[in-house]
């Protein structure tokens, strides 16, 4: 007995490709098409793997279409277009995406059903396409997305990584990362232009030709070779792309005589190096190859997108003498995503003057109306600074254009503002100090761009009144605001049906998916019982799903019926993974001393902790070890394992995220006041109805002010308070509270196990330097901390209360919509407009 296997029953189905098919058959048809002739596996097997491959070039057969489409009307159209720079795409999946963005999804579940397969377990078979770190990554992601269902001419470049973001594996020993491999087997997704690519050089240098102009010659060159990604937007036809480069020797790079001599490794040294540009997303910068390294897929990405971009300008206007370069920046937008794509200012003034034949002052003025920038963070070390040896080896043509940017930029300064001076040598672009002659990249970017943004209005501010104080008294206009958001298609309505369903049924109407801001409309409902109801079991249902995930994963069970705390993003010492820990720390030790009549009234949680340390960061990968100790001893403590939880959630990424969002209470953003930029988790869980404690940080500020303040368990030191507090630390006024010192102190008399916790803990004491004497706070904040937890426990005890706070925080999660923000981008800086398939 038993049901027929899937091979069986895809042998006996025709195999037709139709990309338009509509139902069920006929789709049924196309995916065993492509099991049969896009063959990429021994014929007539079809187990879940196979399928998923199918299923989803049969639904990249549909994109193509739509995309062909896109294309050729943006052709003809000739709009402006946005050009995204990025280093950094977390796309995450995109099967599910893509049936739910075309509203195909029904008809593929029915179709896989045909073949005794679900769709949700095939779209497990996907691997994450991680292109990215953290927020600013998945940022790029949320933005193409609502590019596309905005309907915008607009188009992300960026690089094509071998391998992605790290696996992280969780040992006794803590972290450990091996190299995710997402293209081990293929990408159905992508698409090999074979027809585009571009040369880029390093090295080399500058020849100065009779006329007085300047060309960059000799060196290396390395051929770009575009693959594009299909973005569909949400119900349209629009598609647009995301367009990843990858580096190729050419076959003449390849010595063919010295391989036949024997010496195989030497004739095929231009081989491997090009294969290295691509090879890994941040590659160890410790050393100067490293660092080498960084900077050539930098320029790669800059070099390869403008030739691209510049190609496509001049396609556009075939034959068309009239045209001219000043028209350039009224058809095309550049936005720098940080100042990792910042080289993309002087490639484009090198390829205007030296390919292009424009004077200096035509050049700076199509660069500078041409290109914005994203400041993504006000952190001293991710403020890009590049070696000027380094950079005058790999790029000599590059270095005489910065030089004369910063030269004229002292003129001007000179000329216009005597008041000034005094403040240049920080606001140069070239920092000539002896001993480490730099590039300051972030200067580069103000002084050359038209429009310079922060990611929330708090970190916008900070901007403005610190970091780039000077340059606001001389172009007070170019600054501005985006608050981040994230796009409601993947973050509520494809990783939570059942919210999605009655949120629907709620305001009578789906248009919420599109118009964020309908939610609002919930808020007259947030006392009523039968919702109130229906959103619990709503709620509990996600529980469930991840309560199995954490089981499966980590073999840890943990109860639905306990209150859900989760801690998911980068480990970093300013998001102070650290506060929570010691918090639970400190829970674990008054559970121990409570009587078994008082555990019964506390109210049972299970605290969830994920996210990736950088492979270099020693404390940050101590924490994600104490973490895990912490929850071996927590959970197999019988007195108290009813009570409380701890889990460390290994390879937090996209997918990851789909499901523990969903199913979170209470979620954590903790950072020290005025340092996270934004952090974009806090709108997707205050979107699932997912309560926040949190400091007055990023866009923790704007989502308390969205969804009542009464609605968000606040705590913590302002921004303002932040550099006062750091000084009464360094005089030693400090005196920390005594459920900190006891917290610390369990941790050191070995409850955890053996492990020397003392150099983590020693970061937090002190008085005085960067990252010791406890620079982010955590024991000035430890009590209000305490405090506020104090707060939520009492708060889930009454679950009425906690429904409505739940309800509230969807309902106020409209603006975090990211088509909100790419709408104001589109407005405010690339002046661009909507250009809709017909
Ligand atoms: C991040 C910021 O840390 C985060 O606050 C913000 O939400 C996100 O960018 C998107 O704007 N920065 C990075 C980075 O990921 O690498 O600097």
């Amino acid at each position: 007995g038993g049901a027929p296997s899937a091979s069986a029953v895809s042998a006996k189905l025709p195999a037709v490709a139709n990309p338009l098919a509509e139902k069920p058959d006929e789709i049924a048809s196309n995916i065993n098409y492509h099991a049969q002739y896009s063959t990429h596996f021994t014929p007539f097997k079809f187990e879940p793997e196979q399928a998923y491959f199918a299923t989803a070039e049969s639904v990249r057969d549909r994109l193509i279409r739509q995309w062909n489409e896109t294309f050729l009307h943006f052709h003809e159209a000739d709009p402006k277009q946005t050009y995204y720079l990025s280093m950094e795409y977390l796309q995450g999946r995109a099967l599910t995406n893509a049936v739910g963005n075309l509203n195909i999804q029904e008809a593929y579940a029915d179709a896989l059903r045909k073949f005794g397969l679900k769709l949700e377990e095939i779209a497990e078979q996907e691997k994450d396409a991680a292109l990215g770190n953290g927020g600013l990554g998945r940022l790029a992601s949320c933005f193409l997305d609502s590019m596309a269902t905005l309907n915008l001419p607009a188009w992300g470049y960026g690089l094509r990584y071998r391998y992605g973001l790290f696996k992280q594996i969780i040992t006794k020993e803590g972290q450990e990362e091996l190299a995710e491999d997402w293209l081990e087997k293929f990408s159905p997704w992508e698409v090999a232009r074979h027809d585009i690519s571009y040369p880029v050089r390093f090295f080399g240098h500058v020849q100065v030709n009779p006329n007085g102009s300047r060309k960059w010659v000799g060196g290396e060159v390395v051929r770009a070779l575009a693959y594009d990604v299909p973005i569909p937007g949400y119900q349209t036809k629009n598609t647009i792309s995301l367009r990843l480069w990858e580096a190729k020797a050419s076959a003449e790079d390849f010595n063919l005589f010295s391989f036949n001599d024997g010496q195989h490794e030497s004739a095929s040294v231009l081989h491997s190096r090009a294969q290295q540009i691509c090879a890994v997303l941040y590659p160890g910068d410790a050393t100067e190859d490293g660092k080498l390294l960084r900077l050539k897929q930098q320029f790669f990405l800059c070099s390869a997108s403008l030739q691209d971009i510049i190609f496509r300008f001049k396609e556009r206007r075939p034959g068309k003498e009239s045209w001219a370069w000043s028209e350039f920046p009224s058809k095309v937008a550049v936005q720098l995503n940080d100042t990792h794509p910042t080289l993309a200012i002087p490639e484009l003034m090198r390829l205007l003057m030296d390919d292009e034949g424009l004077g200096w002052d035509e050049a700076w003025d199509v660069t500078t109306r041409t290109i914005a920038y994203t400041n993504h963070t006000v952190l001293p070390e991710a403020l890009e600074k590049w070696s000027q040896p380094v950079m005058w080896k790999l790029l000599p043509r590059h270095m005489e254009i910065i030089e004369e940017i910063d030269k004229r930029f002292i003129a001007f300064i000179s000329a216009t503002r005597l008041d000034l001076e005094s403040k240049l040598p920080a606001m140069r672009i070239m920092d000539n100090n002896l001993q480490k002659p730099v590039i300051r990249m972030a200067n580069l970017c103000v002084v050359s761009s038209h429009a310079v943004n922060g990611v929330a209005q708090l970190h916008s501010d900070i901007l403005k009144s610190e970091l780039f104080a000077d340059y606001v008294s001389i172009w007070p206009e170019k600054f501005q605001n985006k608050t981040n958001g994230i796009t409601p298609r993947r973050w509520l309505r494809f990783c939570s049906p059942e919210l999605s369903k009655l949120i629907t049924k709620w305001l009578k109407t789906d248009k919420w998916v599109t118009n964020l801001d309908l939610l609002a409309g919930l808020r007259q409902f947030a006392d009523n019982e039968e919702l109130q109801a229906e959103w619990l079991s709503a709620k509990r249902a996600n529980k469930q799903r991840l309560a199995q995930y954490i089981l499966q994963v980590t073999g840890v069970s943990i109860d639905p019926d306990s209150l859900f705390d989760i801690q998911v993003k980068r480990i970093h010492e300013y998001k102070r993974q650290l506060l929570n820990i010691l918090g639970v720390i400190y829970r674990y030790k008054k559970l121990k001393e409570m009587r078994p009549e008082e555990r019964e009234k506390t109210t049972p949680r299970t605290v969830m902790i994920g996210g990736k340390a950088f492979a270099t960061y020693t404390n940050a990968k101590r924490i994600v070890r104490l973490v895990n100790d912490v929850g071996v001893v927590v959970n197999t403590d019988p007195e108290v394992n009813n009570y409380l939880k701890v889990v460390f959630v290994p390879n937090y990424n996209v997918s990851v995220a789909e499901v523990l969002i969903p199913g979170s209470e209470l979620s954590q953003h903790i950072s020290t006041a005025g340092m996270e930029a934004s952090g974009t988790s806090n709108m997707k869980f205050a979107l699932n109805g997912c309560l926040i404690i949190g400091t007055l940080d990023g866009a923790n500020v704007e989502i308390r002010e969205e969804i009542g303040q009464e609605n968000f368990f606040l705590f913590g030191a302002t921004a303002e308070d932040v550099p006062r507090l750091r000084k009464e630390r360094e005089n030693g006024l400090f005196k920390p509270d005594p459920r900190f010192e006891d917290a610390k102190k369990f941790i050191r008399s070995g409850v955890f196990g053996s492990y020397d916790y003392n150099p983590l803990l020693e970061s937090l004491e002190g008085n005085s330097g960067y990252g010791r004497g406890d620079y982010f706070l955590v024991g000035h904040d430890f009590p209000a901390y305490m405090d506020a937890q104090e707060r939520v426990d009492a708060a889930y005890r009454d679950r009425k209360r906690w429904l409505k706070m739940s309800i509230l925080s969807t309902a106020g999660s409209g603006k975090f919509s990211s088509d909100r923000t790419i709408a104001q981008y589109a407005k405010e800086i690339w002046n661009i407009e909507e250009c809709r398939v017909p």
